[in-house]
């Protein structure tokens, strides 16, 4: 090995210390902050939504009501990775049902805390409707139904004398909890709430139709000549709201009838 060899050796070894170096700093240094940024997400990792009880929570929220019968379900509501709870409980009010919805998720210390409650009755007559049916509400499912990946709850909404009975839509978004509202086929924007019964419509059923981002509600009706028909009313979302359309009414229809 001459001189001018060894030079060569010499500089590619510093080189290649240099770079090494270079590497394991940016190497560790990149951990470390990584496991900063961890450490700054831990409350989230401490949420625990099967631990919670509810129902303590919703009684310290409201005071000393305890005549609260409810039902939960855990979800990620609004797709943003953490799950929440949810609550559905009724008090009695003298001879008034009050029902409620509530969305429980974790504060900046990873606590419970109520995000966002309706009480279902009286946001409707807010909006300036009148409800009477509202009793014990429940769970019908939770899913995407205007295709923006956060889930929308359809639940009963309760039973009343004749056989009525009601299932309601409602949206979860920016930690607010609210009616979903519809249009119908008289430009009539108003709660999304489907009633069923004697006095009201027969064989009511809901249909989700996600490919047309939109909700249908089926019924039976007698024509003038009391032949039994099908009936078919869909409502797609306009980026608003859920409004009448004819023609996934048509879809809707081609689908229960063929
Ligand atoms: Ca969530
Ligand atoms: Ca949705």
């Amino acid at each position: 090995m001459n001189n001018n060899d060894k030079k060569k050796n010499f500089y590619l070894i510093t080189a290649f210390v240099i770079l090494a170096s270079l590497f394991l700093f940016i190497f560790f240094n990149g951990a470390t902050k990584e496991k900063d940024e961890n450490q700054e997400k831990l409350p989230f990792f401490l949420w625990e939504p099967e631990k919670v009880n509810p129902e303590n929570l919703l009684t310290s929220y409201f005071g000393n009501k305890t005549d609260f019968f409810s039902e939960k379900k855990i979800s990620d509501l609004d797709n943003d990775g953490k799950e929440e709870i949810i609550v559905l409980a009724s008090e009695k009010e003298g001879e008034v049902i009050n029902s409620f919805i509530f969305v429980i998720g974790p504060d900046e210390a990873g606590n419970p805390e109520v995000r966002s409650y309706l009480n279902i009755g009286k946001s409707v007559e807010d909006k300036g409707f009148i409800l009477g049916l509202i009793s014990n509400p429940h769970f019908i499912s939770l899913e995407d139904l205007n295709g923006d990946r956060k889930q929308e709850l359809i639940l009963y909404t309760g039973e009343a004398g004749a056989y009525i009975s009601g299932i309601g839509v409602f949206i979860y978004n920016n930690n607010k909890l609210d009616w979903a509202m519809l249009e119908d086929y008289k430009n009539m924007v108003v709660p999304a709430i489907f009633q069923e019964g004697a006095s009201v419509r027969h064989s009511l059923s809901f249909k989700t139709m996600t490919e047309e981002k939109s909700l249908a509600q089926i019924s039976g009706e007698s024509d003038a000549e009391e032949n039994w028909q099908w009936v078919c009313q869909a409502y797609q979302w306009n980026g608003e709201y859920f409004k009448y359309s004819k023609e996934v009414s048509d879809i809707c229809y081609e689908t229960i009838t063929k």
